[in-house]
């Protein structure tokens, strides 16, 4: 990707801001957060690697905007409906009877450009021909190309059947998709999990004793090492509680999760702040977000400083005490403009906050994404947002008389953006 590419505007006539976009644009990026899958896992029909526009259109943002705009459509009744018929609904609805203002709208019509289609076309024939005629291997190789990453993180649970049923068939494993365990399906709601845990021969049982606590980490640990897991990764609701909570979730990431986390050497990723099924008959678009306790997770990272956490909140209003607990615990990485925070506004700021409170110690970014081909635009779009903060930093810098070349800003970039994950030693 070269910095013309991302910056239609061409050069800032700011040598630094134009080296800075330069190197975001070269930068072989690790995206530590998706819900993407290796090809050879599975396709759509698995609901695995999601590709094309069909899936595309149907991602629970553009959903949560139809909704919006048609409050006479039943969601329940709309997510039985074929998935084209969904797709074109959202595209007249969000895409022709009006401009696709948002962040995902404006997204997929970057996307559409990029691939050599049309975003002004009057229906979905043409980008659904694309992707019929498309070898998939081919469109992973060019999605990637168009995105400049080397890498992403998958989230990966054992728990759900239809993946496990890949791990368990096995497959060759293509190194640009690094397993993530996610351990969301195993802790959270106890004692649901414990059924499917139990068919696995997870020998927990429904109280939270030494039994279910050591069965718990025995399979963290198997599976972790199984995917060959780059780290492993919880949502978490707003309020942690730690540490007098007696959340069942609590317990277990304390006394299960943070063990096994130690034992493998892995950094354990904490995603806080959703609140769950806010608006039930939405779906997967029906979560909200609340402020986190940041003191409870730094009573967490205090009594646990052996172990790495990546943290991301999903409120705007933790962000500031994010950073200052991170300048009080080095075993926390903030990583990432989460979810509702993916966006222009709050990248700027979040990052800027960032720079200035951590230097380049942090993740500044990840995509989430869920469809394949949301790489391109969630990417080229990270990388804009993200010159002007940076460019601001390392400008004032030059200016300071702080001398300010391409290697230092690559070598910094790469630190945040690479496999390192921010720089700083792995636990
Ligand atoms: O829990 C998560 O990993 C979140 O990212 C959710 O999957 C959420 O639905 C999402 O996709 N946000 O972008
Ligand atoms: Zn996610």
């Amino acid at each position: 990707m070269t910095a013309s590419e991302l910056h239609p505007g061409g050069p800032s006539g700011d040598s630094t801001a134009d080296l800075v976009a330069q190197e975001l644009a070269a930068l072989p990026i690790t995206d530590v957060h998706t819900h993407l899958f290796d090809p050879a896992m599975g396709g759509p029909a698995d609901r695995l690697l999601l590709t094309g526009i069909d899936e595309l259109l149907t991602y629970h943002y553009h959903l949560a905007e139809l909704f919006r705009v048609r409050r006479d459509l039943d969601p329940e009744e709309f997510a039985v409906r074929p998935r084209a018929a969904q797709a074109d609904l959202v595209w007249q609805e969000l895409f022709v009877a009006r401009a696709p203002l948002s962040e995902v709208g404006r997204g997929v019509c970057e996307l559409l450009t990029a691939l050599g289609l049309d975003p002004n076309a009057a229906d979905l024939a043409e980008a659904r021909a694309f992707h019929r005629d498309t070898d998939r291997e081919a469109l992973v190789d060019r999605v990637f190309e168009l995105a400049g990453l080397t890498e992403v993180c998958m989230t990966n649970d054992p728990l759900d059947g239809i993946e496990r049923a890949a791990w368990e068939r096995g497959f060759d494993r293509d190194p640009r998709f690094v397993a993530a365990l996610r351990l969301d399906s195993a802790i959270m709601n106890w004692p649901q999990p414990v059924a499917g845990l139990r068919a696995l021969g997870v020998d927990v049982e429904e109280t939270l004793s030494e039994r279910t606590v050591t069965a718990l980490r025995g399979y963290l640990v198997d599976w972790h090492r199984r995917m060959d897991a780059r780290y492993m990764a919880v949502s978490l609701p707003p309020i942690l509680g730690y540490p007098d909570s007696d959340a069942n979730w609590l317990q277990l990431l304390v006394r299960a999760v943070i063990p096994a986390a130690r034992e493998l050497g892995t950094p354990l990723a904490l995603m806080i702040g959703v609140r769950r099924q806010v608006n039930p008959r939405l779906g997967m678009a029906g979560d909200g977000l609340g402020p986190t306790d940041v003191e409870a997770l730094e009573r967490l990272l205090a009594d646990h400083q052996d172990v790495r956490f990546l943290v991301t909140l999903l409120a705007r209003e933790s962000q500031h005490a994010l950073c200052v607990a991170a300048r009080k615990f080095a075993n926390l990485t903030p990583f990432g403009c989460w979810w509702f925070l993916n966006n222009e506004a709050m990248v700027d700021e979040i990052t800027r906050m960032r720079l200035d409170l951590l230097g380049p110690s942090f993740v500044p970014q990840h995509s989430d994404a869920r469809v394949l081909e949301q790489l391109v635009f969630k990417w080229r779009r990270s990388r804009r947002w993200l010159t002007a903060p940076f460019a601001a930093r390392y400008r004032e810098l030059a200016a300071s008389g702080r001398r300010v070349d391409r290697e230092v800003v690559r070598q910094d970039l790469t630190a945040m953006l690479g496999r390192g994950f921010g720089g700083q030693a792995s636990s």
